[in-house]
């Protein structure tokens, strides 16, 4: 994508929602403006019976300026057109966290490896991504497998958010004994 228009990135073409279950490591994300999770997340995604995508995430996050926690967040996924695009209801499982309705679009994944996410929360009045967001999932809390990275940094680039991501350090704050 040359021209940064939302309409014209592309997505992963014939989307396997059952080869993306599992656990997924943000290693990498761009952030919203706003409240955001920080580090340690680590999210699963799972295929009801009825065929319906859903996924749990866990971040930390500081909530009224110095309270940090772990977020337990919960999402389902609705379907549109295009099997690798679409809406995304969340909310925490606690009410003081965030509830939300965003895009979420798979721009790529080998199943096994890496997977690249895309959110655009507000479209610019030239349709460029006014506020969005992005993370980079590993099946690996060390990272990307070397052979992985040049093709996450090019899709980095088609989503017009070549470097403005950061590292998603896994310390082991949420890790639940
Ligand atoms: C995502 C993976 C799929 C499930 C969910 C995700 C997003 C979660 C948030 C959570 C924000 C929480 C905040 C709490 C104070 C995309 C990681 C639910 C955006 C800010």
């Amino acid at each position: 994508c040359i021209d940064c228009l939302v309409s014209n990135i592309t997505v992963k073409q014939d989307f396997d929602r059952m080869k993306y279950q599992g656990t997924w490591y943000a290693v990498a994300k761009k952030d919203p403006v706003g409240l955001f999770l920080l580090d340690n997340i680590v999210t699963n995604f799972k295929v009801e019976e009825d065929g319906t995508m859903t996924a749990t995430a866990i971040g930390r996050v500081i909530i009224l300026n110095n309270w940090e926690m772990c977020a337990n967040m919960f999402g389902t996924f609705e379907d549109t057109e295009d099997p690798a695009k679409f809406k995304m209801k969340y909310w925490g499982a606690a009410a003081y966290l965030q509830t939300g309705y965003d895009d979420h679009w798979i721009i790529d994944t080998d199943y096994d490896n890496y997977a690249i996410h895309y959110s655009c929360r507000e479209l610019d009045v030239d349709g460029t991504c006014l506020d969005g967001y992005s993370f980079i999932f590993s099946r690996y809390p060390e990272g990307l497998r070397p052979e992985d990275q040049k093709n996450v940094t090019e899709k980095k680039q088609d989503i017009c958010f070549l470097g403005k991501y950061r590292r998603v350090a896994h310390t082991g704050f949420c890790d639940t004994a």
